[in-house]
């Protein structure tokens, strides 16, 4: 572990007697609702995300990169950092890879992984913007990839995807997500129909080249790089998508990838219903793409969405969706933004859990939608810190991760290791 067991055992010794007494008392407040704190206490503890390889580096914003002390120089150093994550909130042993950003050995890869107790979640490829040090990408995608109009971009981007799977094949990863920022910025610029079409021409190709077991997930967003139309750019067009692609092609929900206030649980729902619900990128906005740190703005949003969750029960578990975090760092440290944002995630998870199903679709059905309401928020307004805090003492990690990490000295010592911050990547996914 790159965060000692020392460390974090003298911070949960600190810790260990408020908790306990924390952990009893919400016990004694479930038990009178007829709730097990200890089942659910285990259902978070079973539920995991994937933090994102780009998001352990200072991503910054569209117009500038600040880079933090320590700032991994790679993908074995990106590694490590996650491995500090998941050493101290145990909710993230899967990191989900961006090719060709963290192109490598994949024996490498997989021997760092295993030494780290890590796997790999799904592949991330990228033809939204031009890769000058790749010989197998030597054509632009100025003006789009999977949708370009030239049928030499379209193959050189399939097979930029084709070799993303090779790559997460040998690694042990099961899917791939696609993210394209093709579109246009003037009306008539790009013939909408037929530009879809070409996405989907080439998607097929995509599909035909998925390994044995492995599924697709295309994520939709509504604008940006593209300000006009963007090819992919809502859940309709995801769907449709995922309809045309047949039954190993599923949709990825980037939470903020949509207008503001769109109802996004309600997609959610939607896709749940369709058997094309395929994952999710967690994150939090207050305006667009934001990226910011999942819960940080609108946990009630992100509760809703996994009220969903917990409500579709075993038609969730048919489909098995990939949970990851996608954000970009500018004024954190990105190894506790990514504790906190798994943490908020979980929270969201152990709130709708809580939530008494039984008595909502009572309230529902009689037309109650005051006691509807307040039904779910009850969960909502439950605190939930000593389940969260118990998962991870259970499981190795600290009480309070946040706490154990700036006691560790980790950031100062990797500082030190990695003088030289360069760029490793941006952020705008
Ligand atoms: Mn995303």
């Amino acid at each position: 572990m790159r965060i000692g067991r020392d460390v974090i055992e003298a911070s949960n010794a600190k810790l260990r007697a408020d908790h306990e007494a924390d952990y009893a008392a919400l016990g004694e407040r479930l038990a009178r609702r007829g709730v097990s704190i200890d089942a659910v206490t285990r259902q978070v503890a079973g539920f995991s995300v994937a933090v994102p390889s780009w998001g352990v580096g200072t991503g910054g914003t569209r117009f500038a990169r600040f880079p933090g002390p320590g700032e991994p120089r790679g993908i074995f150093e990106k590694l490590d950092d996650c491995a500090a994550i998941h050493d101290l909130g145990r909710a993230t042993p899967t990191v989900s890879l961006h090719f060709p950003w963290d192109r490598a050995d994949p024996a490498d890869l997989r021997a760092k992984a295993a030494e780290l107790g890590l796997g790999f979640d799904a592949m991330n490829s990228n033809t939204f913007q031009d890769h000058p040090d790749d010989p197998r990408q030597p054509l632009s995608y100025r003006f789009g990839s999977l949708s370009h109009a030239d049928a030499a971009v379209r193959a050189q981007a399939v097979a930029h995807n084709i070799e993303t799977m090779e790559l997460g094949e040998a690694i042990g990863s099961k899917a791939l997500t696609v993210w394209i920022g093709d579109g246009s910025n003037f009306p008539g610029q790009s013939d909408l129909g037929r530009a879809f079409d070409r996405y989907l021409g080439a998607m097929k190709e995509v599909v035909a080249g998925l390994p044995d077991g492995w599924r697709v997930f295309c994520e939709h967003k509504m604008y940006e790089p593209a300000f006009y139309s963007t090819v992919m750019a809502d859940w309709g067009t995801n769907y449709m998508t995922a309809v045309e692609l047949g039954d190993r092609a599923f949709c990825l929900v980037d939470l903020g990838h949509h207008a503001p206030n769109v109802n996004i649980e309600q997609i959610v729902s939607r896709l749940i219903h369709a058997r094309k619900l395929g994952g999710f990128h967690f994150n939090d906005s207050k305006y667009g793409d934001d990226d910011l740190d999942a819960g940080s703005i609108d946990p009630f949003r992100l509760f809703l969405v996994f009220n969903e969750l917990v409500e579709a029960g075993g038609r969730l578990d048919a489909l098995g969706p990939s949970y990851m975090i996608d954000q970009s760092h500018n004024v954190t440290d990105p190894i506790e933004s990514l504790i906190r944002s798994a943490d908020e995630i979980r929270r969201a998870y152990a709130q709708a859990l809580l939530v008494d199903r039984e008595a909502l679709r009572g309230h529902q059905d009689a037309n109650d939608a005051l006691m509807a309401s307040e039904t779910l928020k009850a969960g909502f307004r439950s605190d939930v810190g000593p389940i969260l805090a118990r998962a991870r003492l259970d499981a190795g990690g600290a009480i309070d991760p946040v706490a154990a990490y700036r006691a560790s000295g980790y950031r100062a010592r990797v500082a030190a290791e990695r003088p030289a911050a360069r760029a490793t990547g941006g952020g705008i996914v």
